[in-house]
């Protein structure tokens, strides 16, 4: 398993490197309070997010595959060029499924200060096999920080390289690790219209009040404000996810039936995670030749009563 060395002293935050136990490349970033990102380079998917106390914040399956292909059941795997499943992509596309590549000299990002973040630049370009499944010429560049205050923030940008017109949609399908689902709710989905994906993705409205958890559930929220808030009650902790250029927010929880049919997911674990992801679906992003898409994803914990 990895191990990382570098310790953060009380003035500069650390990125450190190590390798997982098939010899994929990690990536630690700590804070100089104690907090820390893992991410692996196996389709840059955030494995780990943990506060100064050192409580894990995502939740992993202990039966999760480690292994490539398999995206890891836990974290936050990219959802890239597609959510779900259509035409030759596989299901929710092949970023998850690539090895990326930490990138030293990322294109210029305005007014962003390193000193205060501890960040990693990571780069997807299509291989010739990708090209012949998704004949794109794109470039997805992906800066991972872990701010001063712990929040874990993911800042993409897409860009088409010359390639004729193309669309994609996107999700960081982050699986929030929570006491039990039946203690959770979330607010800022109220009245917003969805996509049941357990009806055909038929449209709905939702209700006036705080979603709450009695079953399966796997809808996509339509252009949602962007700020999203998940409470936990028992742990008396509430996550807020915050984004820019991700109108939709999608909801999963497998429940006991489901859960049963996923190998990678111990039967009992539904009651611990929450897929609450910010997405860009119903309406797929068209990049021209050149033209660059931006999306930040910013996650913070605040306590909560
Ligand atoms: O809406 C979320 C969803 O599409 C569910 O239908 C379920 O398939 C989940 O993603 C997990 O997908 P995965 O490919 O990671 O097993």
């Amino acid at each position: 398993m990895e191990s990382f060395g570098a310790v953060a002293d009380d003035h500069r935050p650390i990125v450190d490197f190590a390798k997982d136990k098939n010899g994929i490349d990690q990536i630690l970033l700590r804070n100089s309070k104690g907090a820390s990102v893992k991410i692996s380079l196996h389709g840059a998917q955030v494995l780990s997010w943990k506060n100064e106390r050192g409580d894990e914040l995502l939740f992993t399956s202990s039966k999760t595959v480690l292994k490539p292909p398999h995206p890891v059941r836990g974290g936050i795997p990219i959802c890239f060029p597609q959510f779900g499943t259509r035409g030759s992509l596989e299901q929710h596309g092949f970023a998850r499924n690539k090895i990326w590549v930490v990138e030293n000299d990322p294109p210029p990002l305005p007014s962003f200060d390193p000193t205060e973040k501890a960040y990693v630049d990571l780069v997807l370009k299509p291989s010739d096999e990708d090209l012949r499944i998704w004949p794109h010429s794109f470039e997805f560049h992906l800066r991972v920080s872990l701010t001063s205050d712990g929040n874990l923030t993911l800042l993409s940008r897409v860009r088409n390289i010359n390639s004729k017109p193309f669309s994609f949609s996107i999700a960081y399908h982050t699986y929030f690790s929570i006491s039990d689902i039946s203690e959770v709710r979330i607010e800022g989905l109220e009245t917003l219209d969805y996509l049941d994906n357990l009806l055909e993705k038929e449209r709905f409205t939702e209700q006036g009040d705080a979603l709450t958890f009695e079953s399966e559930i796997d809808r996509v929220y339509l252009s949602s404000k962007d700020v999203v808030a998940v409470f936990d009650h028992e742990r008396k902790r509430t996550f807020l996810i915050k984004k820019e250029g991700l109108p939709d927010i999608v909801v999963w929880n497998p429940w006991e039936k489901k859960a049963k049919t996923l190998g990678d997911l111990g039967d009992e674990e539904y009651k611990h995670m929450l897929c609450v992801d910010g997405a860009a679906i119903e309406k797929p992003i068209t990049l021209k030749p050149g033209e660059e898409w931006t999306g930040l994803l910013d996650l913070s914990v605040v306590p909560s009563t």
